[in-house]
């Protein structure tokens, strides 16, 4: 496919996933800010179907386009960004030749793992208190925030990684 076609189609998937973005919805009612949506399907499918670089451009597409039309919230904008960016990147160079349901939730783990640093950064600067006492204000302790945090991006990662699988396998040929 020509890099005009590529590209594209790329922007397409980003715009396309800007919509399943508008569906989102807390899975923890006790932490509301974290919002589970199927838009990273749309990315994960256009990694397979084209390559790390063009994935990115999707994902840039659709965070800056949202940004715009929906939130106005740029640091939770930024923090999908950065969690969609990690879950690509760990797909793309994780090259053991595993089951791919496997690698699926071992990406899905390494990004609990840098979200969690992430919230310990951007959560004082969001909620304008230490990560301990926001976790307390949402009825939690320090531990169950980090449990919360992990378990809310394995949930998104894994569901999303098996719709853009199956996106993907029923799209790739007319692609080709
Ligand atoms: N999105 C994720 O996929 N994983 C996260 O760990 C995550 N942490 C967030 C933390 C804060 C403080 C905020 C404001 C957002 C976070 N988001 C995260 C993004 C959120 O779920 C939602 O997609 C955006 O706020 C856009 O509405």
């Amino acid at each position: 496919m020509s890099r005009v076609k590529r590209l594209s189609t790329a922007g397409i998937l980003g715009a396309l996933s800007v919509l399943l973005m508008f569906l989102e919805f807390p899975i923890f009612p006790f932490a509301s800010f974290l919002k589970f949506d199927p838009s990273a399907l749309l990315i994960i499918a256009s990694l397979f179907l084209f390559d790390w670089k063009t994935a990115i451009f999707s994902l840039i597409t659709k965070d800056i386009v949202f940004y715009f039309v929906k939130s106005g919230d740029l640091i939770g904008v930024s923090m999908d960004f950065v969690a969609i960016l990690t879950f690509i990147t760990i797909l793309a160079f994780f090259k053991a030749n595993i089951n791919r349901y496997i690698k699926y939730v071992i990406g899905a783990f390494g990004v609990g793992i840098v979200m969690v640093l992430m919230n310990m950064i951007i959560i004082p600067i969001y909620f304008k208190m230490s990560f301990s006492e926001a976790a307390q204000y949402f009825g939690l302790s320090t531990w169950t925030l980090i449990i919360t945090i992990i378990s809310f991006n394995l949930i998104k990662f894994i569901i999303d990684a098996i719709l853009g699988d199956l996106l993907y396998k029923r799209t790739k040929n007319f692609f080709s």
